[in-house]
């Protein structure tokens, strides 16, 4: 039963039970919907509380999106609710969400716990909410907080809910013994309860300006996605006609958003992000430990970054660097950060100073002794790791995590140099660490299980999403960026300019093309690698100079002024030099330029992306194609609301994808040899990677 009927006296409880999270399934709904029936039945019965512990509804089931309707649906259920003859209360402990709010909102009456949160966050799965939200919500509290809630998708604690009107009351404990009493007042005291399909004072004369005013300022923010749009059509809709015709509308609305590309690859998001966390083998007997003071060795810009993230987090950290300047230099980066924080709101000036005083630093290892975790983010150099990890296998308690940040070097390398290789992991973060929510957690040959759940249990407490990547040539992430890059660099060779490819990558989504993002981060770095790394490179594949020779000319990207575009401040520029450099390179290597097309461009750089994706996948340095999409959802700017490579594949068709994979190789040889688990799939006809 995932409604269980109960009686306390006159009051009828409703008690529902669809664990984890209460999600209104099929189940849920015809079990609401004969309980309501029974109870309005039942003359002894006076009012109908509806209650769930420790959530009360997460929402309709997201599982169910696309499959046949059943009956009872959302909107069979919500107006015999609002037309009950006696009240009905919701009674709302921990969250209450998308359709578990409308739900309330089709109550006469909602009460909640102070840990309570309420929200309507379907524009997040490419949704509206189509329960009723759009019409009932801007009744309760107007059209622009309706809006506000509705097109953020933020969650609000139960004491905001108060102060908006959105819950009638806020109890501080037993929330079944003060609903009841609530429902027993209500249903005693007589006349009508307030239905919200009545109610018009909230939305009579809301600004029409506002919905085409919203319409403008976010029309770049919303590319690609079809609910915000919906939304504020449903809003207006619901202030400018009759309740049922809006009402009407909205399931209109509704059905064009489940249609979406985007609410297919958002849902796909959804339950990848939740994948991710999962690792084979690490099951509830495997208990991460407890991480509460960390380390973090090197002051630069990525140890800052991780100590800011660990102290937002509440976490006591004690950065390390080779001198006091050092230090110094550091904490005066921090602080500027968090500074230009406060002054732009984003954080308050108490919480950067709470902030700044978990933060201390040292030269000298021995005060990182109990630290729980240490995080190095030192120069990327072997023998440089090697030494501090040596040196911290000294002083460390036992049972301390070993955490690299590195991301490029082999961390079982990195690994020989302590005693206790399987307390060993890398944690590699994303600049700028303190923002980039991506942190590929790399699991070396000894890395044990609970090390893993270890450093994924952090990344939760500091509001990173954690992928698990195996130890490979640049992990997930930067090895199918590799991929990537190179495509795109052979695609200059053949044709294409820097801004054409970077347009291109950005019509389909991407904040930012290939070449902006690499001028935006620097150069010189890439090249440094590539120096050193020349000795390893297999000479009969095919390699583009291009990148090398824009390094010679001493264009760095912005911060010289020059790199793949020249700057005008920050605004990058076309520049004739540099299509000549391409010209001559091209020429150099025998290559005729010929006009390409840019979704040529898009198809040829995503299909290596994903061709390579496979290949890390069938290797087992990921754990799923999922994983991949979440790697350069979080890491990289893919665009969300495309799913990620590995969904933008299964939607383009496997065996196209494959086709596409095997005529690259056919025309360029070696690099595109087509992974084998693509192959397979596309083989046996599979439309999806699991
Ligand atoms: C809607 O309501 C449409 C209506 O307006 C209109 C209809 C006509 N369904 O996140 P967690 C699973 S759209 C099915 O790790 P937490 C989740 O996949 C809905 N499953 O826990 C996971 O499964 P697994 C609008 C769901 O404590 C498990 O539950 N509502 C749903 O960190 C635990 O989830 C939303 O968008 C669902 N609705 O966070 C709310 N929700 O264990 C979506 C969760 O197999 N949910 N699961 O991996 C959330 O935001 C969070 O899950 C919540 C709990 C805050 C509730």
């Amino acid at each position: 039963m995932t409604a269980r009927y109960t009686q306390d006296k006159d009051i009828a409880i409703l008690t529902v039970y669809n664990p984890p999270v209460n999600a209104l399934s099929a189940a849920m709904r015809r079990d609401l919907f004969n309980g309501i029936a029974r109870a309005i039945a039942d003359p002894d019965i006076i009012g109908i509380v509806i209650i769930g512990d420790p959530v009360f509804i997460a929402g309709a089931d997201i599982r169910e999106f696309g499959k046949p309707a059943t009956f009872p649906g959302l909107r069979d259920l919500y107006p015999p609710m609002e037309g009950s003859p006696k009240p009905i209360f919701a009674a709302i402990s921990g969250a209450a969400l998308g359709g578990g709010y409308e739900l309330c909102l089709a109550c006469h009456y909602r009460v909640a716990l102070a840990s309570g949160r309420v929200g309507l966050p379907e524009v997040n799965i490419g949704l509206l909410p189509g329960g009723g939200g759009t019409t009932r919500l801007p009744r309760l509290i107007g059209a622009q907080p309706a809006l506000d809630l509705m097109l953020s998708g933020k969650h609000i604690s139960a004491t905001q809910a108060l102060a908006l009107g959105m819950v009638d009351k806020v109890f501080s404990e037993d929330l079944l013994g003060a609903a009841t009493m609530f429902a027993r007042e209500r249903a005693n005291a007589g006349g009508t309860h307030p239905v919200l399909r009545d109610r018009i004072d909230k939305i009579a004369g809301t600004d029409p300006d506002l919905f085409s005013n919203l319409r403008k300022q976010n029309a770049a923010k919303w590319r690609g996605l079809t609910a915000p749009g919906k939304i504020l059509d449903c809003v207006e809709a619901t202030s400018t006609m009759p309740f049922d015709q809006a009402y009407a509308f909205e399931a209109e609305a509704f059905d064009d958003c489940l249609a979406s590309p985007a609410r297919k690859a958002l849902i796909h998001v959804f339950f990848a992000e939740r994948q991710a966390a999962k690792i084979e083998g690490v099951g509830p007997d495997i208990k991460p430990r407890k991480i509460s003071k960390a380390g973090v060795i090197g002051a630069g810009t990525m140890g800052g970054g991780i100590a800011m993230a660990l102290a937002n987090a509440g976490l006591t950290v004690i950065q390390t660097d080779v001198s006091d300047e050092a230090l110094e230099r550091g904490r005066n980066i921090i602080e500027a950060n968090y500074a230009t924080s406060v002054s732009r709101g984003s954080m308050t000036k108490q919480a950067m100073e709470v902030a700044l005083g978990l933060i201390s630093s040292d030269t000298d290892y021995a005060a990182l002794a109990d630290c729980d975790i240490v995080i190095e983010a030192a120069f990327e150099d072997m023998d440089v790791k090697q030494t501090i990890f040596r040196k911290l296998d000294d002083v460390l308690k036992p049972g301390a995590v070993f955490a690299t940040n590195t991301s490029t070097l082999d961390i079982d390398k990195i690994a020989t140099a302590i005693t206790r290789p399987q307390d060993f992991v890398g944690t590699h973060f994303f600049s700028p660490a303190n923002v980039m929510r991506l942190q590929e957690n790399v699991r070396g040959a000894a890395t044990s299980l609970e090390t893993l759940a270890t450093v994924t249990a952090l990344a939760k407490k500091i509001g990173k999403m954690p992928v698990l990547a195996g130890n490979c040539d640049g992990f997930i992430g930067n090895r199918i960026l590799a991929a990537y890059g190179r495509e795109a660099d052979f695609l200059l060779e053949e044709g294409a300019t820097p801004w054409q490819i970077d347009d291109a990558l950005m019509a389909f989504g991407f904040p930012m093309g290939i070449y902006r993002m690499r001028d935006m981060s620097g150069l010189d770095v890439g090249w440094r690698i590539r120096k050193y790394r020349e000795q390893f490179r297999d000479k009969s594949t095919r390699y583009s100079p291009i990148a090398d020779k824009i390094c010679e000319l001493g264009r760095f990207g912005q911060k010289t002024k020059a790199g793949y575009y020249r700057y005008d401040g920050r605004t990058p520029i076309p520049d004739p030099e540099i299509e000549t450099l391409i010209n001559q390179t091209a020429a150099d290597l025998g290559i005729e330029r010929v006009a390409v097309a840019d979704d040529e461009i898009v198809t040829r750089i995503l299909t290596a992306m994903v061709n390579e994706g496979a290949k890390i996948v069938d290797e087992g340095f990921a754990q799923r194609a999922s994983d991949v999409d979440i790697v350069f959802i979080y890491g990289y700017g893919f665009p969300r609301y495309q799913g990620g490579p590995m969904f933008w594949a299964e939607q383009r068709g496997l065996k196209t994808v494959c086709a596409d994979v095997e005529r690259y190789f056919a025309a360029y040889g070696k690099l595109w040899e087509p992974a084998p688990l693509l192959v397979r799939l596309a083989s046996s006809g599979a439309t999806s990677w699991s």
